[in-house]
């Protein structure tokens, strides 16, 4: 099990660090997701079961985190290459950490990494971790008027998936209302209403990821 001590790194333009990032990965062709959300709204079960079903595609994982390592555990447990990054009590990755943390890694020959980045819905969305793609989940016990109360990550994000879709109706959660808050502020977002425990609506993820693989090589 790997794991790497970050700091925020020092240099005054993490933009400048990002687009370096993103040239360097289009360069050897693979393409990185930063996957964004709440604490626990299902980021590492996703990932599981990206990683079990797309046994096409050759994934890798950053997990930060402040602490602990079960993450990554539960990530490399299932064969996929996986570090896990802390991040110095920081609520978020900026470029030059996940710089350090993919490198400390490695990722020749992978089709894709993941960025899992720390569950919040504010930080992690104001900082280019040098992603090619951007990807959130909300899940239905959080309700569906995050996109009114967080608006950044929603208008940041390329897609969105609707997370616990199988709790639905333990929930008061309106997928119409909520659909049409999320693309009033970002009317091009893909949403995908997903289980990641019985499988629902993984296959449309799971095929958007492969379009965005081939694009990103193109
Ligand atoms: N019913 C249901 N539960 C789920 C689903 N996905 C995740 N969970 C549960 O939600 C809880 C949190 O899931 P995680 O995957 O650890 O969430 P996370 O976003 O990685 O959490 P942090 O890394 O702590 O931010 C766990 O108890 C999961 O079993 C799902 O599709 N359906
Ligand atoms: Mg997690």
């Amino acid at each position: 099990m790997r794991l790497i001590k970050l700091e925020e790194s020092i240099t005054e333009s993490n933009d400048r660090d990002a687009e370096a990032l993103r040239k360097e990965m289009k360069e050897r062709g693979t393409l990185m997701i930063n996957l964004m959300s709440a604490a626990g709204s299902g980021k590492t079960t996703l990932l599981s079961r990206i990683i079990t079903d797309m046994t096409d595609t050759k994934i890798g994982v950053v997990e930060a985190d402040i602490d602990s390592t079960v993450d990554a555990e539960k990530i490399e447990a299932l064969g996929a290459v996986a570090i896990q990054a802390h991040t110095n009590g920081m609520c978020h990755m900026d470029a030059g950490m996940t710089a350090n943390a993919l490198h400390a890694m490695g990722y020749d020959g992978l089709d894709l990494v993941f960025l899992e980045n720390v569950g919040n819905l504010i930080c992690p969305a104001e900082y280019d971790t040098g992603s090619g793609g951007k990807l959130m989940i909300t899940s239905v016990q959080e309700g569906d008027d995050k996109p009114l109360k967080y608006p950044l990550m929603f208008i940041e994000s390329d897609a969105l998936v609707v997370a616990k879709i199988d709790a639905i109706s333990y929930f008061d959660f309106d997928l119409e209302k909520f659909k049409e808050r999320v693309y009033n502020i970002n009317p091009r977002i893909k949403i995908f209403p997903v289980s990641a425990k019985t499988g629902e609506g993984m296959k449309d993820l799971e095929n958007w990821l492969r379009e965005q693989i081939r694009d990103w090589r193109k």
